[in-house]
């Protein structure tokens, strides 16, 4: 069957036969396959979850399902407007459930497009600010969800003590033979020199001092979408939403949002934290989150945006030294140019740190 066949039959899983589709791709994740679709003159998001990664799909989408209907209760609580763009709405299948699994073992899902609205790789200090504040009321929105908590999506996400032995055997392992070059040996070096440091948040956690709170886990600059007047309507990319520690989601924003360059820039001079994101992004995040937040939080909310771009670095590395066997690549040394990048953009940080403490501790009113 031809590719657009096959896209449309999966559709129809979901919206009736009779209706006249169109399909297209859509946005830039390394995960998952994403596809715009207009059916019956609705639009839609068509997303294939890649089950290799998450290996639970339907516990994922029930995850989804409860997060995305916390929020919507919410919403209706405080009268708020226009909810349909404010939060995901799942589309069923006709048998009513919350994913399609295709013959060949493939998981689908359909959510409604949100309509008018637009996701930015790079911000200016207000975008952030506003960003802030969405992180920080999405956080503090699931704080009371009900039931059981949720399902983990992927064991150990966030963990960086278990990023580093799954890396330190891939570095033994050494399964594509890419430990022989210089460059590749001096970077494990960097990593290993750094281990112990960013494996603080584990440790903190064990002696109690430090709490796991229900976080999205990817809050990448481009999951929150805007409407055309440059307001937040929404955070998307639900995949990941689990406990975890605040500093995760902290520092990925930061990471992806105050990168002058881009996560895989080829020119190293463009990368580096750009401060005033940064300033904009924590004001932004702390007017929502200091009611939740213990004071150890707060203290390591900049070492958080070190740990993620350092986790970051870590997983990109993994990969190449495995032969790229989890990001998507667009060429064959991709891998290896995303950790150079995040390994710049780890050193301005650590040049940065004391200024972008200071910046903390002003946001928190200290
Ligand atoms: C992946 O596919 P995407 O872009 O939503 C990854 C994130 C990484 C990110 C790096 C499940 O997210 O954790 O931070 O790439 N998601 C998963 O840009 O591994
Ligand atoms: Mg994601």
């Amino acid at each position: 069957m031809k590719e657009t066949n096959r896209l449309k039959e999966i559709v129809f899983q979901f919206v009736n036969r009779d209706d006249h589709v169109e399909l297209k791709p859509l946005g830039k994740g390394h995960i998952n396959d994403s596809y715009k679709v207009i059916a019956g003159g609705n639009p839609y998001v068509l997303q294939r979850v890649n089950h290799h990664i998450f290996k639970n799909v339907p516990q994922l989408q029930n995850n989804i399902y409860r997060v995305t209907s916390h929020i919507r209760g919410k919403l209706e609580e405080q009268g708020a407007t226009d909810i349909d763009r404010k939060v995901l709405t799942l589309l069923p299948t006709h048998e009513g459930k919350l994913y399609h699994k295709d013959d060949e073992g493939n998981y689908w899902r359909m959510m409604h497009f949100i309509t008018d609205s637009k996701s930015y790789d790079e911000i200016n200090p207000e975008l952030a600010y506003r960003a802030g504040i969405a992180f920080g009321e999405f956080q503090s929105m699931l704080a009371d969800i009900p039931g059981e908590p949720l399902f983990e999506t992927i064991p150990d996400f966030h963990n960086m003590e278990a990023r580093l032995k799954t890396f330190r055997e891939s570095v033994k392992a050494d399964k594509a033979g890419r430990m022989k070059d210089k460059e590749v040996a001096n970077l494990v070096k960097e990593i290993e020199d750094r281990a112990e440091e960013m494996c603080k948040a584990e440790r903190l956690h064990r002696e109690g001092k430090l709490p796991k709170r229900i976080n999205h886990c990817d809050t990448k600059v481009n999951n929150i979408l805007f409407d055309n007047e440059d307001r937040v309507l929404c955070v998307v990319d639900l995949d990941t939403v689990m406990p975890g520690y605040v500093l995760s989601d902290f520092g990925d924003f930061i990471r992806t949002g105050a990168n002058t360059g881009a996560e895989d820039d080829k020119n190293l001079d463009n990368v580096g934290v750009d401060l005033a994101i940064f300033e904009a992004y924590t004001k932004g995040y702390l007017e929502k989150a200091t009611t939740f937040l213990t004071e150890v939080e707060v203290e390591n909310l900049a070492f958080g945006a070190k740990l993620l771009t350092y986790m970051q670095t870590v997983r990109f590395f993994t990969d190449y030294i495995d032969g790229d066997t989890y990001y998507k690549i667009a060429y064959p040394e991709h891998n290896l140019v995303r950790t150079r990048a995040q390994f710049k953009l780890l050193l301005s940080l650590e040049e940065n740190f004391q200024e972008m403490q200071r910046i903390v501790k002003e946001a928190a009113g200290k």
